[in-house]
């Protein structure tokens, strides 16, 4: 018999996901006539519109040739997609070298924890997607867990909330190894602004720490006052790692395809480019992207698959709208929804798996309770925007019921 990983051990009952998952399908077997609608899971529901789908199919069909078929590729991806990205993305600005391309965000969050280790300390805002916190317990740094606090002991939570603007204050911040920081943001909807990133990035200097920058949903943002990269922030780019996704993009959370950005200026303390480590990772335990993956990114990349990646991101944005205005006569307060396609609602002193199953038992409507994301998450519910129009109708519909009801 071998021992149990006890870092594993330390992990908080299940991952939030699959939990709201199983609640769903105990409900579902208690009222099997139910019409159940998600606004929980952050997943895409449109389909891949006909440019890219085209091409992906293409790419399908070119494995099944024998000029067309490529075996295993570059483990940090295709060149030309690396290229793409930084061109189509980041105006140029990084080298091939700088761009890895992978098989989606929260995959690389867990490699990034590899490559890191345990030793390092790490700072969160809370809430925040759960992958950062647990991937983090289970390479085994933070502790133990407090379940009267909902804290692990030696994970720095910075409180994003209303009273601070959902930024944290970093003056009562202490310093550490990481931090990781998302905006567009999940769950709260806040987009950081250009002065608070540059706020970021000088405590970073100063404290030489490196902010793990996950832009998922940076294509949601249409304020062109908004940063949507780290590095339009003078400086960054000595301190900062940048995440991306295809998947809220253009609906590959299926497909699976994301990037890592590790400017060749970010070094460890001996003057090592963490980049060169992040490629040796990538070669010893990632055998790159799905080659049919990539040339879907290839494609969502050209001119007329960009076009289709703004009209996907407009619906989606007007579902947002929609949900939002359901909130419209209710005294409860409502975040997010404009450049993101996540509503952050604030039921004051309420518990956040109450309200869940309130909603979910009252209006057949599944959400995402902001406790799953962090002790600050608590008194919250976070719904997501990414559905079909109808179905995104009828939940305004029901949820104006609901609130009327209260
Ligand atoms: C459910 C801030 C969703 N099973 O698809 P990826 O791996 O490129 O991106 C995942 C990701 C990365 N960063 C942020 C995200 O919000 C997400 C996806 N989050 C959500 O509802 O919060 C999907 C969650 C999925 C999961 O566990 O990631």
């Amino acid at each position: 018999m071998i021992k149990r990983n006890p870092h594993l051990a330390k992990l908080n009952a299940g991952y939030l996901f699959p939990e709201i998952n199983r609640r769903k399908r105990e409900f579902l077997k208690n009222h099997p006539e139910a019409q159940l609608i998600s606004l929980g899971i952050g997943d895409t529901t449109e389909p891949i519109p006909p440019y890219i789908t085209k091409k992906l199919v293409k790419a399908a069909a070119d494995l099944g040739t024998k000029e067309g078929y490529t075996g295993y590729g570059h483990e940090q991806g295709m060149p030309a997609l690396r290229k793409k990205i930084s061109e189509q993305l980041y105006n140029n600005q990084f080298k091939e070298e700088e761009v890895f391309v992978s098989d989606g965000s929260k995959c690389d969050i867990g490699r990034l924890q590899q490559m890191f280790g345990a030793a390092v300390t790490t700072a969160v805002q809370d809430p925040s997607y759960p992958v950062y916190v647990d991937s983090a317990v289970i390479i085994g740094q933070t502790g133990g867990y407090h379940p009267e606090t909902m804290n692990y002991h030696d994970i720095t939570y910075m409180p994003c909330k209303p009273e601070n603007d959902f930024f944290p204050d970093l003056n009562q911040t202490p310093r550490t190894d990481l931090i990781y920081f998302c905006s567009p943001n999940n769950p709260t909807g806040a987009v950081t602004t250009r002065d608070q990133l540059t706020e970021l990035v000088k405590f970073a200097h100063k404290n030489r720490s490196i902010i793990i920058f996950d832009a998922a949903y940076a294509v949601y943002i249409k304020d062109p006052n908004l940063p949507k990269s780290i590095y339009e922030i003078p400086g960054s780019r000595e301190v900062a790692i940048e995440l991306g996704s295809f998947s809220k993009m253009i609906g590959f959370t299926g497909v699976r395809l994301g990037w890592s950005i590790i400017p060749n200026e970010l070094c460890y303390e001996d003057g090592t480019p963490v980049n060169k480590d992040w490629s040796r990772l990538t070669s010893t335990i990632f055998n790159g992207a799905s080659n049919m993956a990539q040339m879907g990114g290839l494609a969502a990349l050209d001119p007329e698959g960009l076009v289709e990646m703004q009209q996907m991101v407009t619906y989606y944005m007007e579902n947002a709208s929609i949900l939002k205005q359901a909130f419209a006569d209710s005294t409860y307060k409502v975040y997010g929804g404009v450049n993101t396609p996540y509503l952050w609602i604030n039921f004051g002193k309420r518990r956040s798996w109450d309200i869940f199953e309130e909603i979910l038992q009252d209006a057949h409507l599944v959400t995402t309770p902001g406790s799953g994301f962090g002790p600050a998450g608590e008194g919250f519910i976070r719904l997501s925007s990414f559905g079909h129009r109808e179905n995104i109708l009828e939940a305004a519909n029901r949820l104006k019921s609901f609130l009327k009801s209260r």
